[in-house]
């Protein structure tokens, strides 16, 4: 395995950076999770596009333009022969010393990794997964907005650990107001009477996923509705799922020991489902 840092590749083994970096200290940097299928990149643009978002939100300048950005990403891509792979570009501030500051760090460290990737959930496309709500809240978007894909994801990893000692497979988390926001890895939407219906992104990461499953709807002729969403919208739902580039389209069946619809995987969220494989099939930067 070959990773790219700085515009170099290391091996594996080789593949690290200062224990001063912000990142590490600090969590101070943004990240992106990208996709590819059948030697393609799934919608490469849009997510450099939010990842240049992140990182101008933090104030932190990306040392390369987007089309660098892309060509590394392919570099990597081709370098360790991938074809079905997850793609983690990061951007740290950089080394520094121990203050806070980021003007101590004149030069933001930028990482690919890429790995090998196959379905995340296995079985649990069938089957449905197991959601749970948590009490932790999401980050409200006067803090550090959801929507900034930062390297500080422990507001989604203590919601993930308490889902785990419910047994959820997924954490379902609320804003500070009691709306509905996203899983700790996901976009999450409700399906009623026939109605998509997803939260507005200000409490939530504006997921690719999320705007790829949105257009599918459309051209399918679903009916999306974007609104505040509370818990007994969840408990009282037909079908419910969520969607990230990791997770893509899964079903939840089971909230907090309350079967969803059926219990089983719905028949809109298999609809969607099939629909963003052919489209992960179909579209795509080429690799080779
Ligand atoms: N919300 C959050 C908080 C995310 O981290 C999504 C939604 C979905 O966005 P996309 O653009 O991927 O449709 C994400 C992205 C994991 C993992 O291990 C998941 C993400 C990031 C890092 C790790 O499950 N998901």
């Amino acid at each position: 395995m070959l990773i790219y840092i700085d515009g170099k590749f290391y091996p594996k083994e080789e593949a690290k950076v200062s224990v001063f970096d912000h990142g590490l200290l600090y969590g101070d940097g943004v990240f992106e999770g990208i996709r590819a299928y059948n030697g393609r990149v799934f919608r490469l643009q849009e997510h450099l596009d939010r990842l240049f978002d992140s990182a101008k939100t933090i104030d932190l300048c990306i040392p390369m333009s987007k089309e660098e950005m892309t060509s590394a990403i392919i570099e990597t891509l081709r370098k360790n022969n991938l074809k079905e792979a997850y793609i983690r570009p990061i951007v740290t501030r950089g080394v520094g010393d121990l203050g806070l500051c980021p003007t101590k760090c004149p030069k933001p460290t930028v990482i690919i990794i890429a790995v090998e990737w196959g379905a995340m959930y296995g079985d649990l496309y069938e089957k449905g997964l197991r959601a749970v709500t948590v009490s932790v809240r999401r980050n409200p978007c006067c803090s550090l907005p959801p929507n900034v894909k930062s390297l500080n994801y422990l507001n989604n990893i203590l919601a993930k650990i308490e889902a785990n000692c419910k047994g959820g497979d997924e954490a379902i988390m609320f804003d500070m107001q009691g709306h509905i926001s996203e899983g700790s890895g996901d976009n999450i939407y409700i399906i009623k009477n026939g109605v998509i219906m997803t939260p507005p992104t200000l409490n939530n990461l504006r997921g690719i996923t999320r705007m790829v499953v949105l257009e599918i709807a459309e051209q399918l002729g679903i009916p999306v509705k974007e609104t505040h969403l509370g818990y007994f919208d969840l408990y009282t739902a037909d079908e419910v799922f969520v969607t990230g580039t990791a997770a893509e389209v899964a079903p939840i069946v089971l909230i907090d020991g309350r079967s969803i619809g059926s219990g089983r995987p719905g028949p809109i969220t298999r609809q969607l489902m099939a629909a963003f494989k052919t489209a992960t099939e179909r579209e795509g930067t080429p690799v080779y």
